[in-house]
């Protein structure tokens, strides 16, 4: 089945769906934008991604041409559309067409919504846990780039840092910040548990405020496990008794070993496991 793409308004087939050369988020990454799941028919934190996109959008000065509610929909009516039940949904929006770095004579936002499906961690990565290094490439200072905004432009240094974990066989590259604290991973958020306690970096460090950061912190704190968000370097995490990373894509996944060492047992953890489970609870029965 060929599945259509929403540009601008108009649902384009796959192969036919096509922008400007001279779309400034080509151009320059100027642009933001969020990837979704669903899972058995449901779109899991819609809500959520939608306020992000457009807290995004609206720092960067690019003003949407459809309201949150409309795009709620389109994304709900592309779903069906496509027939997607378990899949990825991506929404892509850039500051519009224009050559030349000054965005005045930009005016109308390129906005572009795909589905397709997803390329997990296989599941037994999950079981078994992922071997994570440290890349020499730090996150970029949020002086220089709000890390809040889900930008296009933002990806280029977290690409250079996965290529970086690809090139030493790891699942995934830890990022510090210019300071040397621990920040995030390439494309999700890091946690780690120490007697008993979760904590992962408070957004400060500069971090994306992950929406799966703060479903599983929900849960932790349901659980009575206590949450701290605590600035921590990479001896903490080597000495922690678990570790595991978040994000839209990942979900939960348990970390075994950073830069060669074993990170409590060895094996995913206790408190990971049971975040994990509820999690994936989650996912099944919340969602539009
Ligand atoms: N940090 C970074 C740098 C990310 O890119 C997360 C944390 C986790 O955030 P969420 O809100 O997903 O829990 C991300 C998420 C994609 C794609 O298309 C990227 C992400 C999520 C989904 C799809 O590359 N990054």
């Amino acid at each position: 089945m060929s599945r259509v793409v929403y540009i601008n308004g108009e649902l384009v087939p796959q192969e036919e769906a096509k922008v400007s050369v001279y779309d400034h988020g080509l151009l320059y990454g100027d642009g933001v934008f969020e990837g979704i799941r669903m899972y058995s028919g449901k779109i899991f934190k819609l809500w959520e991604h939608i306020v992000r996109l457009y807290r995004s959008a609206h720092a960067m000065m690019i003003s949407l041409p459809i309201t949150p509610e409309e795009m709620e929909q389109i994304v709900l009516d592309l779903c069906r559309k496509n027939e997607v039940v378990d899949g990825y949904v991506r929404i892509t929006i850039t500051r519009g067409i224009g050559l030349g770095l000054d965005p005045r004579g930009v005016k109308n936002p390129t906005v572009i919504i795909m589905t397709d499906k997803l390329s997990l961690y296989p599941e037994e990565m999950y079981q078994e846990g992922l071997s994570v290094v440290t890349v020499s490439t730090r996150i970029t200072p949020a002086q220089s780039l709000e890390p809040r905004i889900k930008s296009l432009g933002k990806y280029v240094a977290n690409i250079q840092a996965k290529i970086e974990a690809n090139r030493s066989g790891a699942g995934e590259g830890l990022m510090l910040n210019t300071e040397g604290y621990v920040a995030e991973g390439t494309g999700d958020n890091v946690f780690i548990v120490q007697e008993g306690a979760l904590i992962t970096p408070p957004t400060y460090v500069g971090i994306l405020e992950g929406i799966t950061r703060n479903t599983v912190m929900g849960l932790a704190r349901d659980m009575g496990i206590p949450v701290e968000e605590t600035l921590f370097t990479q001896f903490d995490v080597y000495t922690a008794d678990e570790c595991f990373l978040t994000g839209t894509a990942a979900e939960v996944i348990p970390v075994v070993k950073v830069d060669g060492r074993a990170i409590g047992t060895g094996l995913p953890g206790e408190i990971t496991n049971r975040l994990i489970e509820a999690y994936r609870t989650l996912t099944k029965t919340e969602g539009v």
